[in-house]
């Protein structure tokens, strides 16, 4: 093989670990599958994809959106993760109630034996509805007791604890109310959209602890959300604890939005989601 400079060939190369991103897909790469892959990339890892839904979207925002067969999703996870098993599972947009039935299906598989950091995605940044409210009863009756960590936004959080969220106060009351009806889950609410922006962790058996970040003026923003719960899930398969999963997941995102390089599309841009490739010290 030729040598370039920085090129160092590893005498051993080990396969990276693998994680499988159940998303939907956004042509212009701001947010969803690509933009998931993009973060596990960055974090070294190997990703695997299924896509929920098709969208039409640019960085003006989401122009159409039509929902994957449940059929083919599901003989796409089952022949992807026979082959690619992965260490785990990001699960983002979901359009549809026999969308979420089969993604509540593969996770009741073995392959759901993994961490599993669930994305609830309700509507774009410029937004457009991105589940039926059908979908979101299922979410909460057969989902949400199958998934790990929980990564709401205010208005998200608001949704699913039926705890109307205006201020940091309201998130804790919001956390204790959807922890209390999924004892499992670890809840990040995320607080990068208001002015002060806070992360809120709540963890099983009612803990909480609140990180507190650097608010980033730029209008590439587009997928924020997808960004930090992609992270996140890579910290853990990394080995992180949760609260150092959630610092570091946030430090990422807080460096993708301070590095995001102005110009790209004429609206919400996005994240410079690989900037830990181009800013490794070789
Ligand atoms: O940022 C939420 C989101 C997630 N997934 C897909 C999207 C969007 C927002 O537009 O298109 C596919």
């Amino acid at each position: 093989m030729p040598s370039s400079p920085g090129y160092q060939q590893q005498t051993e190369p080990r396969p990276p670990a693998i994680a499988l991103t159940i998303a939907g897909f956004d042509p212009s790469s701001g947010a969803g599958i690509t933009a998931d892959l993009s973060v596990f990339a960055a974090h070294g890892i190997f990703g695997t994809s299924a896509m929920t839904a098709t969208t039409i979207q640019s960085t003006m925002g989401v122009a159409g959106v039509r929902a994957a067969d449940p059929a083919w999703l599901q003989r796409t996870l089952e022949y992807v993760s026979n082959d690619l098993p992965a260490a785990g599972v990001k699960v983002g947009m979901l359009a549809t109630d026999p969308v979420v039935k089969t993604v509540v299906e593969f996770l009741q598989t073995a392959q759901g034996r993994v961490p599993v950091v669930f994305d609830p995605v309700l509507r774009s940044s410029s937004g457009h509805e991105l589940i039926d409210p059908a979908a979101v009863r299922r979410v909460h009756a057969e989902l949400l007791p199958l998934v790990n960590w929980i990564t709401p936004n205010w208005e998200e959080l608001a949704l699913l604890s039926g705890v109307q969220v205006r201020s940091i106060q309201d998130v804790d009351r919001a956390a204790h109310a959807l922890g209390k009806q999924h004892p499992g889950l670890f809840i990040v609410a995320t607080g990068g959209d208001q002015a002060e922006p806070i992360d809120f962790l709540r963890a099983p058996g009612g803990a909480v602890q609140t990180f507190r970040g650097q608010r980033v003026e730029t209008p590439s923003t587009h997928g924020t959300g997808c960004a930090f719960s992609a992270a996140l899930l890579c910290r853990l398969i990394l080995g992180d604890a949760p609260a150092k999963a959630v610092a570091n997941a946030k430090a990422y995102v807080t460096e993708a939005l301070c590095l995001a390089v102005p110009g790209l599309g004429h609206g919400r841009g996005p994240l410079n989601l690989l900037w830990p490739l181009r800013h490794r010290r070789r």
